[in-house]
């Protein structure tokens, strides 16, 4: 069955994997001394996990520093504040699970869905004889349903069981699993038995498995506050909610999330598993007090150094830059939060290693930060911030032009259409304030503030090319052309003219290539030539599928 029609009949099985006591896991990893004491990660005034040693003296995630301290004097803190190591673990958790699968949803740092309906049909497919549930099973076994999916689930179970054992054995840390037809048993299933245990849940079990919540706020998606608004409807457990009018609820949350939720109460769920790819924003916010500019800038500097680390690790190029500040009225004493963001030219990141840009390409970012800045707070008045937040959005892939170039013009990756940024360009009505704050990081430039949207030349051929053979669903859509010019080579003067075309090129959509791409297509063609004549090779099929003159070549 298709991923997108997850009906409640039972056809998919879903794979949810939590890694247990993550932080503290990773903690472990990088101290082993830890592995055989109490020990808990603290952020600010909490301990937000703790080992299961610490747990089995009573040690609950979220408890204050104090509270545990005072049931376990001798529990080791650990603060983990920076989230650096967490995210590289949580990471490469998604990769290794990706490599077997198409469809893994991430959810926080520490969990993922696994969609492996495909995989459980092949299997079985050349499965014979009946199947031994691998792990736990929550509920009874008696009366299991016969439409195919007891078999399924148990399938799912040997794989989940691959899966943590994959994990365990190359990032050395254990997960629980749960295994049911629909996301929400599953996850509620892998809570059952832990730690480093995985636990199916059969359909029939479903009714079963929900009522053992012990509160609404348990199930996964009912936060506090709309917990809060079933209360006036007089629901308030799980009972409540199998047994409430629908209708009154449609009055209270709209028909659909009424549906939606009412469903859940009784284990349907019907979501899919949506590939999270790479993230939409990457962000970092302090809620430090600040009242004068000169800490603004210090701590703004500070926010984007540490940016440019997460950036540098997630490989791709930003566009936008946002910033979020929270400042309190004196008088009202009303806090509000706001952001402004505006796209920045790429070419701001052109390094080797976005981490170490050199100086001048960091103070032009903190000069378009500070612009947006006093855009949201008014500098010559005092102000009263409580937050001040930075983060890149919409990212570019980065290419590179010797072995991916023709990848990255085919390949339909995440990223944002030129219209979206158009949409969200920050330097139309609200241009910047005359008056300029006394920083060394603000002047009145908008070189690196990207101003053209216009199309490109290439972008031209190819939305032509795209429009006469509309058989060519792999063009490259507008941006990833635009980034390909931007990444490309500087042409010199005398490599603007006449560039030979490689023979089997289209020459008529070569010449009207850029030069610089002009040149570096020659090149590629020169060079595999030479390689070819000096090894006397004949060219893999690897290497001819990567090349950039491939685009290019007739079909
Ligand atoms: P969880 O998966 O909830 O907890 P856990 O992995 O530590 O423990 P368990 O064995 O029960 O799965 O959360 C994952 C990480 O997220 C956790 O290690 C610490 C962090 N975290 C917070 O930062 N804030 C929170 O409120 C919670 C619950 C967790
Ligand atoms: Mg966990």
């Amino acid at each position: 069955m298709d991923n997108e029609q997850c009906l409640d009949n039972h056809s998919n099985t879903i794979i949810h994997i939590d890694v247990d006591c993550f932080y503290a896991q990773v903690e472990m990893l990088r101290n082993p001394d830890l592995n055989n004491v109490p020990m808990g990660v603290s952020q600010k005034r909490f301990v937000v996990t703790c080992n299961y040693i610490a747990r089995s003296v009573g040690i609950k995630k979220m408890m204050l520093i104090t509270e545990a301290k005072e049931k376990c004097p001798e529990l080791v803190l650990i603060n983990g504040e920076d989230l650096h190591d967490y995210r590289q673990y949580s990471y490469k958790i998604t990769e290794l699970l990706l490599h077997s699968f198409n469809l893994v949803e991430r959810l926080g740092l520490d969990e993922n869905f696994i969609d492996a309906t495909s995989e459980v049909n092949k299997r079985l497919q050349v499965c014979e004889g009946n199947l031994d549930p691998v792990g736990n099973v929550f509920g009874d076994t008696s009366d299991l349903c016969d439409c195919g999916c007891t078999e399924r689930l148990k399938m799912g179970a040997i794989i989940a069981q691959e899966l943590r054992d994959k994990i365990k054995s190359e990032l050395k840390l254990t997960t629980c699993a749960g295994i049911a037809h629909n996301k929400l048993l599953a996850k509620i299933a892998g809570s059952r038995h832990k730690p480093n245990q995985q636990t199916i849940v059969f359909p029939n079990s479903a009714v079963e498995l929900m009522l053992s919540l012990p509160s609404l706020t348990k199930i996964p998606g009912l936060g506090q506050k709309l917990c809060k608004d079933l209360e006036t409807l007089g629901i308030t457990n799980l009972e409540d909610l199998q047994n409430c009018d629908l209708t009154q609820l449609s009055n209270l949350l709209g028909p659909e999330k009424a549906r939606v939720i009412y469903d859940l109460s009784f284990g349907i769920d019907r979501s899919v598993v949506k590939t999270t790819g790479k993230p939409q924003s990457i962000g970092i916010e302090d809620s430090k007090h600040i009242t004068a500019e000169t800490e603004v800038t210090e701590k703004l500097h500070e926010l984007l150094s540490r940016l440019l680390l997460l950036v540098a690790e997630d490989g791709r190029i930003p566009r936008t830059i946002r910033l979020t500040v929270r400042q309190t009225n004196k008088t009202s004493r009303l806090t509000v939060r706001e952001s402004r963001q505006c796209n920045i030219n790429p070419s701001l990141f052109n390094c080797k290693d976005i981490s170490q840009l050199p100086e001048h390409n960091i103070n032009k970012i903190m000069s378009i930060i500070m612009r947006l800045f006093s855009k949201l707070v008014d500098t010559q008045r005092p102000y009263h911030l409580s937050l001040l937040g930075l983060a890149f959005t919409k990212f570019l892939e980065k290419p590179n032009i010797r072995s991916t170039l023709t990848k990255f013009l085919y390949n339909n990756m995440e990223v944002q259409s030129i219209t979206d940024i158009e949409n969200k360009y920050d330097t139309g009505k609200n241009s910047p304030k005359d008056s300029s704050p006394s920083t060394s990081y603000f002047d009145n430039s908008d070189s690196d503030i990207e101003q053209s949207t216009k199309k490109s030349k290439m972008e031209n051929i190819i939305a032509r090319r795209r429009i006469q053979n509309s058989e060519d669903c792999e063009s490259p859509c507008k941006l990833k052309v635009a980034d390909l010019r931007l990444n490309s080579i500087e042409k010199s003067s005398d490599e603007n003219q006449n560039v030979p075309c490689p023979p089997n090129a289209d020459e008529k959509v070569f010449r009207e290539l850029p030069n610089d791409l002009q040149l570096e297509l020659w090149k590629e063609y020169k060079k595999s030539r030479e390689r070819i004549e000096g090894e006397s090779l004949i060219r893999t099929k690897k290497s001819k599928t990567n090349t950039i003159l491939n685009y290019l070549v007739k079909r």
